[in-house]
């Protein structure tokens, strides 16, 4: 596989310094010689322009939406870049950076694509709007908005549509939901596993009846989106919202790996690393792990 490496190196999603840091880490402990390894060509594009505003103005753009703005800039470039990136073949690789740029990332996806699917691994749903957000941090908007539901800055990103539909849609690991997601997940049918739920199908089980559903839907390329917090707290120290009661790294490692051995993944995002909170080089160390495993498993 061309796998194109493009960071991101946004904080503003989450309003807690740190995940900006993540693409250089990663790329200081070699991740492009780690990707190598397993017979890719590796191009590192560099990381997206971010613009700096100043906390000052954070709620400047919007009233509970933090950073909205610059969000929007960042997030519409890498929509462009991964784009390019699919319509060339190329597998984008999208290190974060916070989980604000899921949004990009799936809105490149679906340019390319007549219909997708998503599979978002992650403790929390990441689907609230400006309405139902308790914090206004919009990296816990963005899979709502690329369904189409939210402000409309965010869900006219790119190109004004939705960008994926909420039956082609897995939400998996989430233990952390908020009340006004668990009542959109009840409104638009939203396929959510938690993880006990998992385990309790079986992971290959799981991944074969997310598949079985996907095609039976037409899609045609699914895109992975992979939030760090979707492990447990206790191996992930360096995650800026870790939560209890997830997977182990062996399990989040099988899981992956069956999933990309579908041969449908066509696209990942890795976020919300944050070096700042990390216990050493730990966290980093796990991202790592994690994508050198993934990564032997792509064709
Ligand atoms: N649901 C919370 C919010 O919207 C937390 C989101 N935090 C995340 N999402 N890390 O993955 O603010
Ligand atoms: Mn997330
Ligand atoms: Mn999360
Ligand atoms: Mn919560």
């Amino acid at each position: 596989m061309d796998i194109n490496l493009i960071g991101v190196p946004i904080f503003y999603g989450c309003d807690k310094e740190g995940p900006q840091f993540g693409p250089d880490k990663l790329r200081e402990k070699n991740i492009v010689s780690v990707l190598k390894k397993h017979n890719h060509k590796v191009y590192d594009l560099g990381n997206i322009h971010v613009p700096k505003v100043s906390v000052k103005d954070k709620f400047s753009y919007h009233s509970n939406m933090k950073y909205l703005k610059p969000i929007v800039t960042a997030n519409t470039n890498l929509a462009h870049v991964v784009n390019m990136s699919i319509k060339n073949n190329n597998f984008p690789l999208i290190i974060g950076g916070d989980h604000s740029i899921g949004l990009g990332s799936i809105s490149g996806v679906s340019s390319s694509y007549k219909n997708i699917g998503v599979i978002w691994l992650d403790a929390h749903a990441d689907i609230n709007t400006h309405e139902t957000s308790p914090s206004g941090n919009v990296h816990g908007m963005p899979l709502g908005a690329s369904m189409g539901i939210g402000h409309e800055d965010l869900t006219n990103l790119y190109y004004g549509e939705a960008k994926v539909r909420p039956e082609n849609v897995f939400i998996l690991g989430a233990r952390d939901i908020d009340s006004g997601e668990i009542d959109l997940i009840k409104e638009k049918n939203i396929n959510v596993y938690s993880p006990k739920e998992i385990r309790e199908i079986g992971i290959e089980n799981l991944v074969n009846s997310i598949l079985d559903k996907l095609k039976a839907n037409d899609v045609d390329a699914i895109h992975l989106s992979f939030d760090m917090d979707f492990i447990d707290s206790s191996y992930v120290p360096g995650t800026g919202t870790p939560v209890s009661n997830g997977f182990n790294v062996d399990e989040t490692k099988l899981l992956l790996r069956k999933l990309v051995q579908t041969d449908m993944i066509k696209s990942m995002d890795f976020v919300e690393l944050n070096t700042l909170l990390d216990e050493g080089d730990r966290t980093s160390d796990l991202a790592i792990e994690i994508l050198d495993s993934v990564f032997e498993c792509i064709k």
